[in-house]
């Protein structure tokens, strides 16, 4: 036998603390190489919605504590004024107006990114990453024709994401219903679910010609299919065991969430956690409702910070938060009527969902795309505000940087030193798109184009941005877009159109 001696026995000792601490560190998650990747991205929360983003009446410490952690982002765009466009450039880091069907679609729509287009999770996949979805979808499920008592496919495990538990549209359309993996939850076959866009199904009441079974009045555009009282954009029949409880719908994506981390911390993740708050039906769990004295919408508001909170404290919790960027944003800016009576107007008292900006949701003026845009990671990120211009779709070509990955974005820039803090130098100009219209901003400059259709939206109360003569605002001395300086400056505005045009031809 031979002698083993002290030189080989410290050797020896070297080697296994090193294993222990290599295998504490991969069981622990916090120390792996590549970061986790975390985008919280919220439905119609707008630019003054927020505490730090100067909002006083209502409370969202939660949010607020995220972005004190990390960069709060004043010059942060989603790339439209609407949902569909907005997560289509999030995810694929091209301008949604290149793509004609990048508009809101229905529940029945076609999957709108194609199975060989590039995404987030994808290029993520590539750098080896596990990749998850939990929340609103509303980029269309399979190729038309879906049969939802079957696989739903192509969806969003066809784009990139292992994982996903999402309702296919948004909270007020049909179907209502959660799908996970591909497969509606909870689905009893003897019952199976059929959705129409067009036509009623036979004998099934609607909000239309049923008021007595609503407990929620729509106000203009949502009087198809009842669904817990509650009328919607649509026809379903069926499906009653699978139907979704709206009032539980935070719950239920906050766990999904939290599982999906539990499940994932010991590999790089990407969960892409998109809460359904504070799109309409807006419907607080009865812990919330109330709580905010302006009605539902500042409830949901409540409601979605609070999920936050326990989201981070899940990553807190599970070790992994400094090993976890996080990034916060909205998908385009506030509405307070947007179909519904539930008092989003009257109880608004001294709140500002729209902060000093102009116009809303579904609008070319700032407050339409101009969103709550957050970067946190603790350890890394060292807590500042930026006044750098960022857009969502920038985050595909700078998470590839993060991860090692040469993969780019057709309009996606990489800004991640800017993301990370490190430099102010973000974009140049951004195309902002609302409805299918186009305008630009470039430095401080916007310019919006000409466009027919009436100034403001009656429905919603939203001015659009559209006028007969081109508009063009300097944001440095004019935030809240007042003064048009078209005429007093026609070389600026000839220079924007210049840009303008090579982008939008390019
Ligand atoms: C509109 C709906 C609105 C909302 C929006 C989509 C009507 C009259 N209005 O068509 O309530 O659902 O679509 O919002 O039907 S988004 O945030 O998903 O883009
Ligand atoms: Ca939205």
């Amino acid at each position: 036998m031979k002698l083993i001696t002290g030189n080989r026995i410290q050797a020896i000792l070297r080697l296994s603390v090193l294993l222990v601490v290599a295998g504490f560190m991969s069981l622990g998650g916090f120390a792996t190489e590549k970061p986790n990747v975390v985008v919280i991205y919220m439905d119609d929360l707008g630019y003054g919605d927020v505490g730090v983003y100067g909002a006083t009446e209502l409370q969202t410490p939660h949010m607020d504590k995220l972005a004190e952690s990390g960069i709060r982002f004043t010059n942060g765009y989603a790339s439209s004024a609407t949902c569909t466009p907005s997560r289509y450039a999030l995810l694929t880091g091209q301008y949604p107006w290149r793509n004609e069907n990048a508009k809101i679609l229905p529940g029945t729509a076609p999957l709108l990114i194609g199975t060989s287009q590039m995404t987030i999770p994808k290029m993520m996949k590539e750098a080896g990453y596990t990749t998850g979805v939990v929340g609103k979808w509303h980029l269309g499920l399979g190729s038309g024709n879906v049969d939802w008592n079957r696989k739903i496919t192509p969806g969003p495990n066809e784009v990139g994401f292992d994982y996903s538990f999402v309702m296919a549209a948004t909270q007020d359309r049909v179907p209502t219903v959660y799908i996970e993996n591909g497969y509606v939850v909870g689905l009893d076959e003897n019952d199976p679910i059929q959705v129409d866009y067009q036509h009623n199904f036979e004998g099934e009441p609607t909000g239309k010609d049923n008021p007595e079974l609503l407990r929620v009045q729509w106000e203009h555009g949502h009087f198809n299919s009842i669904v817990n009282g509650i009328p919607r954009i649509g026809f379903m029949k069926g499906g009653e065991k699978a139907k979704w409880k709206d009032e539980e719908m935070a719950d239920t994506f906050l766990e999904k969430a939290k599982e999906y981390i539990r499940k994932n911390k010991n590999k790089p993740f990407f969960l892409y956690y998109a809460l359904q708050q504070p799109h309409v039906p807006r419907t607080p769990h009865p812990r919330f409702a109330g709580t905010s004295g302006m009605g539902p919408r500042g409830d949901v508001i409540v409601e979605a910070d609070w999920c936050i909170g326990q989201f981070m404290e899940t990553l807190e919790k599970e070790g992994i938060l400094e090993n976890t960027l996080i990034i916060f944003s909205s998908d385009n800016g506030p509405v307070l009527n947007d179909g519904y009576y539930d008092g989003a107007e009257m109880r608004l008292g001294d709140h500002t969902p729209w902060g000093p900006l102009r116009g809303g949701k579904y609008s070319l003026f700032e407050a339409g795309t101009r969103v709550p845009f957050v970067t946190s990671w603790k350890g890394k990120i060292d807590p500042m505000v930026s006044e750098a211009f960022v857009c969502q779709l920038d985050l595909l070509s700078s998470l590839a940087e993060l991860v090692g990955s040469e993969t780019r974005g057709p309009d996606s820039q990489e800004l991640l030193d800017v993301l990370l803090g490190k430099s102010k130098e973000g974009r140049e100009e951004l195309v902002l798109e609302a409805t299918s219209r186009t305008a630009l901003r470039k430095g401080n400059w916007v310019m919006i184009p000409p466009y027919d259709g009436p100034a403001v939206n009656k429905q919603v109360n939203i001015e659009l941005g559209n006028s007969s003569g081109f508009q063009l605002y300097n944001l440095e001395e004019d935030l809240g877009q007042r003064k048009n300086l078209a005429e007093e400056n026609p070389e600026k505005l000839q220079e924007m159109l210049r840009v303008f045009e090579k982008v939008r031809g390019g």
